[in-house]
């Protein structure tokens, strides 16, 4: 049979790889992908640490993000970079640092809600976290006239969070892990990739 372009690729971004394939290294939270994935070990690396290299994003732009709100930043890394499972809902950016991006992956409700609870206590100045910072120092600092906020007054509920953050990138769904239609950033990888059968469903649809 044909292979189907949506299925088991990468997208055309900063730091992806050109095609998915074995990674042994993974590190850490990224460890998941392992037997197949679109980054490198150097790029999961880089997911763990503040002020990385990948996008030399600040994750503690209004204090320090606690540890519990901070895995959740490492895992969406960990998805955004080495899933080879993305394809239905890669789409043309219209920006300088990558040629494709994501747009509307359905996230499972639970994926998105413990998200959303772990971060309650942190502060941000911003919504969209993909523009407009201020970054004269070479890192991304609060945009002159922004004030931190409580989390929770910035994204009033998860699906904000999910939906906002990364310009529309995650789908808010009330669909639940291991239901096969959604797309979970946390899985234990002893039963496989569940976001291959999720990849697989939504390609199908799209015909
Ligand atoms: N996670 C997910 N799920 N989706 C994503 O698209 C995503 N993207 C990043 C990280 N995790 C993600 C990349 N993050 C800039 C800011 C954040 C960033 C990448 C780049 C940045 O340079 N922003 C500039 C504008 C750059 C431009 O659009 O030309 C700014 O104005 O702040």
């Amino acid at each position: 049979p044909a292979k189907d372009p949506l299925l088991n690729v990468c997208m055309d971004a900063k730091h992806h790889k050109t095609k998915p394939g074995p990674e042994g290294m993974l590190h850490g939270q990224c460890a998941p992908w392992k037997d197949n994935a679109c980054c490198t070990a150097n790029t999961s690396s880089e997911a763990h640490r503040d002020q990385s290299y990948l996008y030399n994003f600040n994750w503690n732009h209004c204090g320090v993000m606690p540890p519990k709100c901070k895995r959740h930043f490492i895992q969406d890394t960990c998805l955004y970079e080495c899933s080879p499972n993305l394809g239905p809902w890669i789409d043309q950016a219209d920006s300088s640092w990558r040629r494709e991006r994501i747009l509307h992956v359905p996230l499972c409700k639970e994926d998105c809600e413990e998200w959303w609870e772990d971060c309650k206590d942190y502060v941000t100045c911003k919504e969209n976290w993909h523009k407009g910072w201020n970054w004269a120092t070479g890192t991304n600092r609060c945009p002159w006239g922004s004030m931190c906020r409580p989390f929770t007054q910035v994204f009033p509920s998860p699906k904000d969070l999910c939906e906002k953050i990364w310009s529309n990138s995650y789908k808010y769904t009330t669909e639940r892990r291991g239901s096969g239609r959604c797309i979970q950033m946390w899985f234990d990888p002893a039963q496989g990739n569940p976001n291959v059968v999720v990849a697989k469903y939504y390609a199908w649809k799209k015909r």
